[in-house]
């Protein structure tokens, strides 16, 4: 049976992919008052920015496309985050160390796995961005998290994130050296997971907050 969302979903892609911010804004207003389900519409605003993404690569955006995409994913979470925080809860006990890796600034796709762990109840560190190997090390020493979060788009990253496992796995905490460690990313493979020295990567936020449940609890 064809599913009735996806017209809407296909168009909502296509508006966010032509930075259309009003008719995007309209159309997450309207899907969220027919009931539907918030991940599903963080899903095509993501799938839109890839689409965002290719044009840049193919000079048909300046980079200026870049930053008013990200300008509307900000403004739906707006509309979104209360509804998710509602939703979406659980009294989870997890310290989970979080951040985007030194030389990349991209926050988005980081800060909507933030904040659905908090929705779930994990304590969450989030360093920020472009945070160099040394701090997350030092951070890792000082907050001991049950889990590590590498957040990184750029292929340039892929070192950086690399660096940084070097580090955490040569720490003298023996805890550290085997601290779960997630990258994730739009970009990201097995190939490059196996690259920088992860145990797990991902491309979406929820199967983050998925994995951090079991991991915690297969700890526990
Ligand atoms: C918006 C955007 C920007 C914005 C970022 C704003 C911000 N505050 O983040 C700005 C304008 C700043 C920007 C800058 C640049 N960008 Co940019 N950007 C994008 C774009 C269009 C969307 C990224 C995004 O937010 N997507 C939506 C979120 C929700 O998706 P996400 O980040 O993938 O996150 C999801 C999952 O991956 C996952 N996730 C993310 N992190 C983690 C971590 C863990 C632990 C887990 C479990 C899950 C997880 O959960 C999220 C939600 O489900 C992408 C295109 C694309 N394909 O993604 C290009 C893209 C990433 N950018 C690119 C480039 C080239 C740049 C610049 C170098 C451009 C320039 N010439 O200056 C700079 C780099 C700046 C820097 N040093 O970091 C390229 C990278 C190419 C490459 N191979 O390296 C891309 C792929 C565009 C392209 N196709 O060419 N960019």
């Amino acid at each position: 049976m064809p599913d009735p969302t996806a017209h809407d979903s296909q168009t909502f892609i296509a508006h966010v992919a032509d930075l259309n911010e009003k008719e995007v804004l309209l159309l997450v207003e309207e899907r969220l008052a027919q009931g539907e389900n918030p991940l599903v519409i963080i899903e095509d605003c993501q799938e839109g920015l890839r689409q965002v993404g290719e044009r840049y690569e193919r000079q048909e955006y300046y980079l200026s496309g870049l930053i008013m995409g990200g300008e509307i994913f900000r403004e739906v979470m707006e509309l979104v985050q209360p509804i998710i925080q509602e939703k979406f809860t659980g009294k989870e006990s997890g310290v989970i160390l979080l951040g985007t890796v030194q030389g990349d600034i991209h926050d988005i796709g980081k800060n909507n796995l933030s904040m659905l762990l908090t929705c779930y109840g994990f304590s969450v560190h989030d360093l920020g961005v472009d945070v160099p190997p040394a701090k997350f090390l030092q951070q890792a020493e000082q907050v001991r998290p049950n889990v590590i979060g590498l957040s990184g788009l750029l292929t340039t990253s892929y070192d950086a994130m690399k660096e940084t496992i070097d580090l955490i796995r040569g720490s003298e905490d023996a805890a550290l050296r085997t601290v779960p460690i997630i990258i994730g990313g739009n970009q990201l493979n097995e190939q490059v997971c196996q690259y920088v020295g992860a145990d797990y990567w991902l491309t979406d936020a929820m199967s983050g907050v998925r994995l951090c449940q079991k991991l915690l609890h297969r700890s526990s």
